[in-house]
């Protein structure tokens, strides 16, 4: 008998939930939880994204991983909305650098309003996109607003941009983690990459990412991280 007084199913329902062990799980003491953390945390406050690449090639199985780390992300109802087109392709980076330096200097000369100009000013970014054709590759980053059923149907996803986001930031730290550098763009607008890349109208372009190594005179604006006291809070204020 089931909890609610019926019959067991004889076959159980195709989307009545299966349960599997928790895999890949390993005990660990808190002092060894916390050394993780600091190594973890050291590794990763040295990524910067990085707009200088060096041109030497790197393996397609190493984007290929990146990829697949990034997928480990998870994502709203397990829809898994995030489809990436890995380039390599030297005409067609070269294309993609041509269409994305002409929105760019629409967007810098005319669209950007002051304030967007003088908040971006401490980058020193301007339209001409160089690692758009010297990484070795061009990662775009797709979101699918909504998925297509096996009979062409729409099928609602959930969260996609929190999901989507979240695929990003692994791959990001993937590629970090490999000593390789990544800078997440977002040509302004990004409509064109659908059209180029043949993805479909549910999918819309969310992140354009350049990886390579740096160039060897790789230069990063100065830029400081907030302090833990600034952007974290220990449950709620103290009531007065
Ligand atoms: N997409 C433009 C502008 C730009 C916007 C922001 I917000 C940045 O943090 C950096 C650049 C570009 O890629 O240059």
């Amino acid at each position: 008998m089931t909890k609610d007084g019926a019959p067991p199913a004889a076959h159980p329902a195709e989307d009545s939930p299966r349960f599997v062990p928790l895999a890949g799980r390993v005990a660990r003491t808190d002092d060894e939880l916390v050394a993780r953390a600091e190594a973890f945390h050291d590794a990763m406050r040295t990524r910067r994204s990085v707009r200088h690449f060096s041109t030497r090639p790197v393996p397609r199985q190493a984007i290929e991983r990146a990829i697949m780390t990034a997928a480990s992300a998870p994502s709203g109802a397990n829809r898994q909305p995030w489809r990436f087109v890995a380039i390599d392709d030297p005409a067609l980076k070269a294309r993609l650098r041509a269409a994305v330096e002409e929105e760019e200097y629409r967007t810098y000369t005319e669209r950007m309003p002051e304030a967007w100009r003088a908040a971006l000013r401490p980058l020193g970014t301007d339209h001409v996109k160089p690692h758009m054709t010297d990484a070795p590759w061009l990662v775009v980053l797709f979101a699918q607003k909504y998925g297509i059923g096996p009979d062409g149907a729409q099928v609602k996803n959930y969260y996609v941009e929190e999901s989507v986001g979240i695929a990003a930031g692994l791959f990001i730290a993937a590629i970090h983690s490999m000593g390789l550098a990544t800078l997440p763009h977002t040509p302004s607008p990004m409509g064109f990459l659908r059209s180029e890349l043949g993805r479909g109208i549910h999918e819309k372009p969310f992140l354009l990412m350049p990886v390579g190594h740096p160039a060897d005179d790789a230069r990063v604006p100065d830029l400081r991280r907030l302090p833990a006291g600034t952007i974290i809070q220990w449950n709620a204020p103290e009531a007065s």
